[in-house]
């Protein structure tokens, strides 16, 4: 099965177009409106899809791509003409059109997942922690906000998501009072790489960027007093230079996270089941009620919590639900005589 991870390779509608006028840029913000493009030279210009790429397909340029685009004289306006193969992207279900991806960002060396110390919610950590392996990205959990907390509640989450992130993601306590706090965030971003932000609406993303920026560059809002939640007050993905360090990328908090084809995010995020899973009876042990289970061992002796391999076998069957939902997709529009995604 192709992997939307791969699966833009050298989009490019640049047959029609003379490479010559072609220049490289990337993709710096995107909102509402048409995506912004920097350009080598420093230059930033609105860009449109040029048609050729966008036809038959629903490829669009996100956040971080490297693109090419056309800045023909006479053009109304500049086109991307190319969206270069993505080294890196980050690629949930498509909440609205449950059997395609929707790519996230791209080309990016970091994830930053932020949830705020009090108010942890370990299902989406562990969600997000999978999507966020799966990209092969370095992961860092941002546990913010932490001056809400008491010293007590510090110690048992720094302890609880220890546990969950194993060596697989750095852990950060943070807190805009505490300024050493984030210049340990900022050693996770040095000069020339980018990192994502991603969490929910309200977690603190945004205050986060303008410590790492030192400016207020994004605007921020108190959550609702009535249930904690947040406003959506960043709409737009946009890349922001960190002072002393490389680009953090700012981005709207999003509620669902769905898996899409993260087999191998599963078994990153969740190594601590899949190294004892080595050593069930059965090499096709799904860990429910076979003999010789060694994650169920694990479990029975007390070093494996139930709640975690609830957790594994939970999403592991979302993915898995995800890929059958795909290829009968992928089927029916084969038998229909639609052009097929572009491997
Ligand atoms: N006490 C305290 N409040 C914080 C901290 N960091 C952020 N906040 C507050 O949390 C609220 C939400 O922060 P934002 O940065 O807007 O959250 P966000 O994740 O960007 O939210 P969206 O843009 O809606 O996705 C703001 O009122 C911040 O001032 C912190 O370290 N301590
Ligand atoms: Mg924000
Ligand atoms: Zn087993």
């Amino acid at each position: 099965m192709t992997s939307p991870k791969q699966a833009v390779s050298s989009h490019s509608s640049a047959a029609s177009t003379s490479s010559a006028t072609l220049q490289d840029g990337m993709v710096v913000q995107l909102d509402r409106g048409f995506p912004l493009v920097r350009l080598e030279n420093g230059e930033e210009v609105r860009c449109k899809h040029a048609t050729a790429l966008v036809k038959g397909e629903k490829l669009r340029a996100v956040i971080g791509d490297h693109v090419r685009i056309d800045q023909a004289p006479d053009a109304d306006m500049a086109q991307i003409a190319e969206i270069l193969p993505r080294q890196r992207s980050l690629v949930r279900r498509d909440p609205a059109e449950r059997s395609q991806a929707q790519t996230l960002a791209a080309n990016f060396d970091t994830i930053i997942v932020a949830h705020p110390l009090a108010e942890l919610n370990l299902n989406r950590l562990e969600r997000e922690l999978v999507l966020a392996c799966e990209t092969g990205a370095a992961v860092v959990v941002a546990l913010t906000k932490a001056d809400l907390a008491s010293e007590d509640e510090v110690r048992k989450a720094m302890e609880t998501v220890r546990n969950i992130a194993g060596n697989t993601a750095s852990v950060e306590v943070l807190s805009e009072t505490d300024a050493a706090s984030i210049e340990a965030l900022r050693a996770h971003v040095p000069a020339g790489s980018i990192a994502v932000l991603i969490g929910r609406s309200g977690v603190g993303k945004s205050s986060l960027v303008n410590m790492l920026a030192g400016a207020e560059v994004q605007a921020t809002t108190p959550v609702r007093e009535t249930d904690g939640k947040g406003r959506h007050t960043t709409v737009n993905r946009a890349i922001v230079p960190i002072k002393g360090g490389g680009f953090v990328v700012d981005m709207p908090g999003v509620r669902g996270m769905g898996l899409w084809e993260a087999e191998e995010g599963l078994a990153t995020a969740f190594s601590d089941i899949t190294d004892l899973a080595q050593e069930c009876k059965f090499r096709d042990c799904k860990h429910l009620d076979e003999p010789g289970c060694a994650v169920r061992a694990a479990v029975e002796a007390g070093s494996l919590h139930p709640a975690r391999l609830e957790s594994y076998l939970r999403l592991q069957k979302e993915n898995a639900d995800q890929q059958l939902k795909t290829a009968e997709a992928e089927r029916i529009r084969a038998r229909k005589g639609h052009p097929r995604r572009r491997s």
